[in-house]
């Protein structure tokens, strides 16, 4: 069990903000104290460059610039040279489509994808399969709008080169039957890219025993910095990519018209890095390990179902995802336009996210242009539960009066 009380502490955040319920995690977590120190330390005390300086400086700001490489590929389970360094997860996700999709995706080739996405993943392979003239299908979801193993072997064929697939949706919180799914796309032959940004901040992910081709993860989701993402590829596929970015520390030998390119994972990170806030990611991993993946799962399992099954209670109210997998309720005010709704919860203090969460195909698969979305952490308490449901009723009531 965790001991909310103290790790509340470790969030400078919450203690700056004390009436704060903050329920809008799976759009950015709050970022750990010891990820602010660890930023604040680079910034203060060595503040240079990677790769470049020869001088005590520069080596250890490259020590702990590759140190944390280290701390990810440990949290991951990958191999150090298979954590590339990226902005987010969307650049994450669209390094592989402009990288592999160019050069591995032909006419006549189909793609799968999912109407659960997050438009950083089906948005790259939307463009690819246009320009290339390849098929991209949709595994069709189910009356829940869950991905199943069965949808999906009914889209899969000899002619799947790639799957882009959510590992959690972002608006429902459903998890996909992930680890069938990838055993049947290596069955014909197909690579699977994971997008793995709402599933690494929630859940021990091992990318071995998932043996998912890529995956992609943002820092900012995971108590650690903005700017700063990952994407994880498999050797023997990374190698065999181009780079989609050309400068400085990429590069092996540079001729007048031609070039080579450093190994893995230098040749997909042209230019200084984000130093910082990568050194930082790799302490926000260190904390989620010491809170426990499991613990952290289990907390806010328990919120989301409390969460529910008050809500269950609350008429007028439309929770969309059946079952809490994770942290997240999907759910409108009925006859309330969610933006109108969330005016109610920010007058409470309670953060919650109204929109289409970047993620149009599925808000319109749900007969909906936009959503509510609670989302729990490891921080959030059975009180910002019970805040948020009186939130709720209280903004039904106060619309009722308009209706
Ligand atoms: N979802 C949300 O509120 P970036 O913005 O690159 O860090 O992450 C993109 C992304 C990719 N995949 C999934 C499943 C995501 O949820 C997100 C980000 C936020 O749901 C912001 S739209």
């Amino acid at each position: 069990m965790l001991d909310i009380t103290k790790i509340k502490k470790d969030f400078p955040v919450l203690e700056n903000n004390s009436n704060l319920t903050y329920l809008d995690s799976a759009a950015s977590s709050l970022k750990h104290r010891k990820v602010i120190q660890a930023l604040d330390n680079y910034y203060e005390k060595i503040g240079v460059n990677v790769h470049r300086g020869v001088y005590k400086l520069s080596y250890q700001a490259t020590d702990l610039y590759e140190e944390a490489r280290s701390k990810i590929a440990k949290f991951i389970n990958s191999d150090f040279e298979e954590v590339i360094f990226t902005r987010g997860a969307s650049q994450a996700l669209n390094l592989v489509a402009s990288s592999y999709g160019e050069d591995f995706i032909f006419a006549g080739d189909e793609v799968i994808t999912t109407e659960l996405e997050h438009h950083s993943s089906c948005l790259p392979w939307i463009r690819i399969c246009n320009k290339k003239k390849a098929t991209l299908k949709y595994v069709p979801l189910n009356q829940e709008g869950r991905i199943t193993v069965e949808a999906f072997k009914s889209v899969l064929s000899e002619k799947t080169k790639v799957v882009a697939i959510t590992h959690v949706s972002n608006v429902m919180g459903y998890i996909t039957p992930i680890k069938e799914i990838i055993r049947l796309a290596h069955s014909v032959g197909a690579v699977v890219i994971l997008d793995a940004a709402q599933s690494v901040p929630h859940m021990k992910i091992d990318v071995k025993d998932l043996d998912c081709d890529f995956l992609a993860f943002s820092g900012h989701k995971m108590l650690g910095p903005t700017g700063i993402g990952v994407l994880y590829g498999k050797r023997k596929l990374l190698e065999k990519m181009q780079p989609i970015e050309f400068g400085g520390d990429m590069a092996d030998l540079v001729l007048k018209d031609n070039a080579t390119y450093k190994d893995i994972p230098y040749k997909f990170e042209a230019g200084t890095p984000i130093i910082a806030e990568a050194i930082g990611l790799g302490v926000a991993c260190e904390c989620l390990e010491e809170y426990g993946m499991e613990n952290i799962s289990n907390h806010e399992h328990r919120l989301c179902q409390l969460a529910m099954k008050l809500l269950a209670n609350v008429d007028g109210v439309t929770v969309f995802n059946k079952t809490c997998e994770t942290g997240v309720i999907a759910f409108n005010i009925d006859g309330v336009h969610p933006h109108d709704a969330a005016s109610v919860f920010d007058k409470n203090d309670v953060c919650i996210r109204a929109g289409h969460h970047c993620a149009q195909l599925i808000t319109r698969w749900l007969g909906q242009v936009s959503t509510l979305r609670a989302s729990f952490y490891l921080y959030n308490t059975e009180e910002d539960v019970f805040k948020f449901v009186n939130t709720v009723i209280e903004a039904r009531d106060f619309f009722r009066q308009f209706m």
